[in-house]
């Protein structure tokens, strides 16, 4: 199998829909062991338009081609008594040497349960980078060096246990691409994101107006969009209470 699984665009693809010149604007880098899981979530939906564009190079590296072993090992006994395989460091050195030879990273992320919680600000700070490299942990960890010497970062989607780092690569990713300008149809839909303001999302509606004598608020069909927007702000910030009462606190102190 080939040791870079490219999915789709050139590097650098010019697009020009409209007025609007769409060039490729991040790259990210992902090494794992199982390139087949990101199939679905990098190849669907927005993401998907955002490859499609150029406005993201998305790159999997099968670390299993950075092995030295004839058995194309990646993990190994730990040292001292303890449960489970960790991951070696020197397939994931290779590989990521490998490609800092080619170009600059902005951060090495090594997607872990004990790293730093992602959230949308985290998320906006990292959309602000141009390359990044995303290692998927497996087994019962990874050798402590690689942590020490090669990783800037470390993400976690949540406070649960996943069997490995791609399900919460595949999160990382889909943040930061709706984030590039020209993914999303709308350009004012990202700043309209739930957590965008510190707030959770307003309720919303659509047709029919009636169903089974479950009505739309009537201020909804008011016409009137003062007072509908102060609505929505309202009910987004009686949900955040509710919903986010941490959240809701920082809002008071702002
Ligand atoms: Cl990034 N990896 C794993 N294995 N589990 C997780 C996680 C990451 N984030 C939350 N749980």
């Amino acid at each position: 199998m080939a040791a870079k699984i490219h999915i789709f665009s050139e590097k650098n693809t010019n697009f020009a829909a409209g007025k609007i010149i769409y060039s490729s604007i991040m790259r990210i880098d992902i090494i794992t062991i199982f390139p087949e899981m990101f199939n679905g979530p990098l190849t669907e939906s927005i993401v998907k338009r955002a490859i499609n564009k150029g406005l993201v190079d998305i790159h999997l590296h099968n670390l299993r081609d950075y092995s030295t072993d004839k058995h194309r090992r990646v993990d190994d006994y730990p040292f001292s008594a303890g449960a489970g395989m960790v991951m070696m460091i020197e397939p994931v050195d290779n590989c990521i040497t490998k490609l800092k030879s080619e170009r600059d990273y902005d951060e090495v992320i090594y997607m872990s349960p004990d790293g730093i919680l992602l959230t949308q600000p985290v998320v906006n700070q990292l959309s602000m980078n141009q390359n990044l490299i995303m290692l998927c942990g497996h087994y019962k960890g990874i050798d402590e060096r690689i942590r020490e010497h090669l990783v800037t970062m470390e993400v976690s989607i949540g406070n649960y246990v996943l069997s490995g780092g791609e399900l919460a690569a595949a999160v990382l990713t889909d943040s930061l691409v709706r984030l590039i300008p020209g993914a999303l149809t709308d350009e004012t839909s990202a700043l309209s994101d739930s957590f965008q303001d510190g707030m959770v999302s307003p309720p919303v509606y659509t047709r029919p107006r009636e169903y089974k004598g479950w009505s739309v608020p009537d201020i909804l069909l008011s016409g009137n969009d003062a007072v509908i927007n102060e609505w929505k702000y309202q009910q987004a910030l009686e949900r955040t209470k509710i919903r986010r009462p941490e959240m809701y606190e920082m809002l008071k102190k702002n």
